[in-house]
Formats: C-alpha cells, sequence, structure tokens
C-alpha cells in the first residue's frame, strides 16, 4: 500500500508541506487549490525535482478533491494569512467559511483519513473541522504546539549556544498571544532551564515566542510564515504515516484533562497511525494552570463567536485577496 498525504490550499504553507513531506520520502502527495492550476503547477514543478532530489514519490495537483482518494492523513492549509496589525482571530469569517466549503468535501474523498488544520485562528478552525467531517476525535488535530516549540527551542539555542538538537521544550494553551511555554519542562541536554539561565531572560525568549509569528509577519509585509509552520506539519505527519507514538504538543480535544472540557486546544499528545493515542496530563504548577485556563479561555471566546454566527460555505466577500 502506498501512503498518501493529502494537501488543500496549495499556497505557502501547503506547498512547502509538499516539498517537505516529498524530499522526507515520507509518502505521496495530493495537492488540491481552488485556484485553477496553482496545485498542478505547483505539483508539477516539484515533480520535476524528484530526479534531483532522488525520490519516487508521486504528486498530484488539481481543483478537484478526486485525487484525495486513499489519504492517511489531509492538511487543511487552506484560507487566508495574517497582514501586519492583523490578529489570528481576525481571519475567523472568511476562513470559516473556507473551511465549511472545503471539510465535506475531505469527508466524501478521504473518509478514513486523520485530519491536519493548520488553518488560523488555529484552535477555533481545528474545532469547526471536527465539527463539519463528523470524524471521532482522535482523528482531528491542529498543527501549533510543534511550530511554537521550535521558535521558542531555536531561540534558546542561539542564547545557549548548543545545538537545537538539545534543546527540548513543550508549549501548552491556544495558538495565540496567550500561548503558555513551560520553562519547567524544558531541558538543555537534560539540564533543567533554570539552572542555565536567569528567569527574566527566560521571561524575554518566552515572550518573544509568543510574537514568532507576529515578528515574521511584520518583516515580510505581505503573507505570514511558512517554512517552520510546513516543517512542523511534516513531523505530525511523519508521526502518523510511521506510526512512531511520537510525543508532540498538538491542538487537541480535551475531555477534563487540566480541568478543561469539549475544547481544542494545545496539548501534549502521543501521535502515531491512529491519531491521537491519549492526551499526556503534566503536573503543572497553580500558575501555569492558571496562565493555561486564560488562554483556553480565549479559545472558548472565538467557539462561542462562531456558534453565534455558524459559517455558510461560499466564496469570500467581494475584494476580499487570498494569499
Ligand atoms: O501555526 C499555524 N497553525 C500557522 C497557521 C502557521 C502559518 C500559517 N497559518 C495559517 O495557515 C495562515 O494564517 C492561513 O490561515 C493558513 C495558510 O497560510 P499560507 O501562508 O499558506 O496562505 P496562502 O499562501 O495565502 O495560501 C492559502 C491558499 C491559497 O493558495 C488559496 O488559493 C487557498 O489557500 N484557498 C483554497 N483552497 C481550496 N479551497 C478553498 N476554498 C480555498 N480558499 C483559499
Amino acid at each position: 500500500m502506498r501512503l498518501k498525504v493529502g494537501i488543500i490550499g496549495a499556497g505557502n504553507v501547503g506547498g512547502t508541506c509538499a516539498q517537505r513531506i516529498l524530499e522526507r520520502d515520507l509518502a505521496d502527495v495530493a495537492l488540491v487549490d481552488v485556484v485553477d492550476g496553482l496545485a498542478a503547477g505547483k505539483a508539477l514543478d516539484l515533480a520535476e525535482a524528484a530526479p534531483i532530489e532522488g525520490h519516487d514519490r508521486q504528486i498530484a495537483g488539481a481543483t478537484s478533491y478526486d485525487i484525495l482518494a486513499g489519504a492517511q492523513v489531509v492538511v487543511i492549509t487552506a484560507g487566508l494569512a495574517r497582514k501586519p496589525g492583523m490578529s489570528r482571530s481576525d481571519l475567523l469569517d472568511a476562513n470559516a467559511k473556507i473551511l465549511a466549503s472545503i471539510v465535506p468535501q475531505v469527508k466524501t474523498h478521504a473518509p478514513d483519513a486523520i485530519l491536519i488544520t493548520v488553518t488560523n485562528p488555529l484552535d477555533i478552525m481545528t474545532h469547526l473541522t471536527w465539527k463539519l467531517s463528523g470524524f471521532p476525535t482522535s482523528r482531528v488535530i491542529g498543527m501549533a504546539g510543534v511550530l511554537d516549540a521550535a521558535r521558542f527551542r531555536y531561540f534558546l539555542a542561539q542564547r545557549l549556544k548548543v545545538s537545537v538538537k538539545e534543546v527540548s521544550a513543550i508549549v501548552l494553551g491556544g495558538h495565540g498571544d496567550s500561548m503558555v511555554p513551560l520553562p519547567r519542562y524544558t531541558t538543555v541536554a537534560g539540564v533543567p532551564l533554570a539552572s542555565l539561565l536567569p528567569a527574566e531572560e527566560v521571561e524575554r525568549l518566552i515572550q518573544r515566542t509568543r510574537e514568532g509569528g507576529a515578528e515574521v509577519v511584520t518583516l515580510l509585509k505581505a503573507g505570514s510564515a511558512f517554512y517552520a509552520p510546513a516543517s512542523a506539519v511534516a513531523d505530525m505527519a511523519q508521526a502518523i504515516v510511521r506510526d512512531e507514538h511520537r510525543r508532540l504538543p498538538c491542538c487537541a480535544y480535551l475531555t477534563g484533562q487540566y480541568g478543561l472540557n469539549d475544547l481544542f486546544c494545545g496539548v501534549p499528545v502521543t501521535l502515531s497511525a491512529r491519531g491521537v493515542e491519549e492526551v499526556i496530563e503534566l503536573t503543572l504548577t497553580d500558575a501555569e494552570r492558571a496562565a493555561l485556563h486564560r488562554s483556553a479561555q480565549e479559545v472558548r471566546k472565538d467557539v462561542a463567536a462562531l456558534a453565534a454566527s455558524p459559517p455558510h460555505p461560499g466564496p469570500l466577500p467581494s475584494g476580499e485577496r487570498v494569499g
């Protein structure tokens, strides 16, 4: 059986995800985008790189969802990206509408797939993906924690002048300014971070991590980060297609863990071919738990906003630019 990952949205994140998955020799890729020729063009270009990159993975690109047939994983990246000054929540209405037109098609053509939502605002779009798909919660996850933890790890590695490979970190909570990096669970080659850096410096790097997405948006001026997000998605897809049982921070459905219920939020999970095997419950201090609950409260606000005006599939408001 050939492994296949479907990717919806062939923009910056989607196209780069396809590249990462092919060049890691993970799976065939099916790329879908609403813009005529975009997915087909990127697929052909990526295919023509195969002889040089040395893989024999197949890649197809189309506007139609039939090409998803047989996919074990489908990544949803379609939607608007942030512009300078925009919060992730500003994207809610437009992207909810886009997801409402996509998820039913994904469900039809890849009914057994595990869905990884990437579109912002991440936690609420993951919730919406779950609602629209009707899939079990173990088969719907959002990508944020792997990216946020990677940013924190990178900043720490630079500061401490060590390899990024030595730094292990966990970020909990919603994918927004209230995310909760956990220095107490951050280690450098097994050594707790607290014994390596003063608390104020750790706090400064945590703040830079929280603003990591906005820092890139401000520099780029048009569009948002995509290289690191695509790497994060590739890691999650790899954990699934290779049944790795990796412990990764993902946006997952909570049923009482951390005192949170009926909510998608960033927590460490075990990820395997069956999707979320289990949510890992870390012991938190009162302050850490309070920060997680504050962050979850932000996500709940978006869930309530969406419940008040559920999305209808359809075209974007006129004049809205995609990409
Ligand atoms: O950490 C995270 N989760 C994120 C999230 C990190 C980076 C980017 N994040 C979000 O992903 C970002 O805020 C956006 O909501 C999405 C996609 O970001 P990207 O940078 O890839 O945006 P692009 O380059 O504009 O690509 C979006 C593509 C574009 O090609 C559109 O034509 C397509 O989505 N699109 C659609 N495809 C299929 N079907 C429909 N309806 C559709 N609408 C737009």
